[in-house]
């Protein structure tokens, strides 16, 4: 197949499945056109059936909100057109899905085209529910040839915040196993708790919805018992008030903050616990990047977190702003190497069953399949 993939290139989520997605598919013989404002940021190297089309948007004086959608949907055109795509599959459906929308109308006269959209979360509860954006989201997934959901609950939450009568597909995020990471880790662990103390780790965006500061505050139970060290991987908007949070109680010579990092795995494999307190996660493809290093995963239990974390086997759940808990679980795991080595072992155990790229990448396959099949709509 030939299939044009829109995603958002910089870091987050929907990103990063749809460029691992992107680069599986290719591996598997297909051909695949990224098509985007930027590279997507894990497609750096050369991969073969991989190439990637930058839309560029006009910068006109006349034009306060440079109109991307637009720019987007002339290039899906152009992309549809001359590298004879079969489908175009994009992620986040804000504006994704209605400029493929635009782009299959423009040109179905002489090649017709399907579309699939994926869900990944903020696109629906947060940016799509908003009523500025609410009635074109609508109208984006009815008009969708196939829409997928990375989680039984952003399914069930976009039918009932749009009243969609379509069948959406719950395909979940997914992992590739990670080399072992063991003697660059002794070494990197070495530096940063060189005194032997365990180490918390968080990852995300650093948006509101991912309560970076209740990480500080588990942090800061913690500490009252153990010694610990804490990574704070990745850069948001609410990084300046974490790192305060951390100066204010006094914590912040055990925080360090490191900002966007490429090599996550490496980063999350030192940790010995990984924590994700969002108020909202669709599915959270962090925790289970953690899980697939073997690191248990405190998490809050928003949304589709719970279809993600099995209780006392990949990690526990709290209700969303439970400090106390998550520090509870977080010293019970530490302070018991027996249970920790256990949960490590079935941690990673779990995210292979369940979520490994070799069980998820045929459920678009046979998605894709299923789609191109479908009558002319
Ligand atoms: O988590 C973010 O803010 C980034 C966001 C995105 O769209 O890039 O992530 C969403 O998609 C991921 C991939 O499907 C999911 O694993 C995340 O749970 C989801 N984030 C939220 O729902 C907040």
């Amino acid at each position: 197949m030939r299939i044009g993939l829109v995603c958002y290139p910089t870091y987050g989520g929907s990103g990063v499945v749809a460029t691992e997605l992107g680069k599986n598919l290719a591996r598997r013989g297909h051909e695949v056109h990224f098509i985007a404002y930027a590279l997507p940021y894990r497609l750096s190297e050369y991969y073969e059936n991989v190439f990637y089309h930058e839309v560029k948007v006009l910068d006109y004086p006349l034009f306060e909100y440079p109109p991307y959608s637009l720019a987007l949907a002339s290039k899906m055109a152009e992309i549809a057109r001359y590298q004879n795509l079969d489908l175009f599959h994009v992620h986040y459906a804000i504006p994704h899905a209605i400029s493929a929308y635009l782009a299959k109308e423009m040109i179905k006269d002489h090649h017709p085209i399907k579309i699939i959209t994926t869900l990944h979360g903020t696109d629906i509860t947060l940016v799509g529910k908003d009523q500025s954006f609410l009635e074109v989201t609508r109208f984006s997934i009815e008009k969708s040839d196939a829409v997928t959901a990375v989680s039984r609950y952003l399914r069930d939450k976009t039918i009932e915040f749009f009243n969609i009568e379509k069948n959406i597909d719950v395909i979940y995020n997914f992992i590739e196993e990670q080399p072992e990471q063991r003697k660059k880790c002794d070494e990197l662990r070495q530096r940063i708790a060189p005194n032997g103390e365990k180490i918390i780790s968080h990852l995300s965006n650093f948006r509101p919805v991912k309560r970076v500061e209740d990480v500080i505050g588990v942090a800061y139970k913690v500490l009252q018992e153990m010694p610990v060290k804490v990574m704070m991987i990745g850069d948001g908007p609410e990084r300046s008030k974490a790192e305060a949070r951390a100066r204010e109680l006094n914590i912040a010579e055990h925080v360090q903050f490191l900002g966007k990092q490429d090599n996550v795995y490496l980063l999350l494999s030192l940790s010995d616990v990984f924590i994700m307190p969002s108020s909202l996660e669709s599915f959270g493809l962090a925790a289970l990047e953690a899980m697939v290093c073997g690191i248990p995963c405190i998490t809050s239990n928003a949304g589709g977190l719970v279809e993600l974390v099995r209780e006392g086997i990949s990690g526990f759940t709290t209700e969303v702003g439970d400090v106390n808990k998550m520090a509870e679980h977080t010293l019970r795991l530490l302070k018991n190497p027996k249970l920790h080595i256990k949960l490590a072992q079935s941690t990673r155990e779990y995210a292979l069953a369940n979520f490994h790229v070799d069980q998820i990448i045929p459920q678009y396959i046979e998605l894709y399949e299923r789609t191109i099949n479908l009558n002319q709509t």
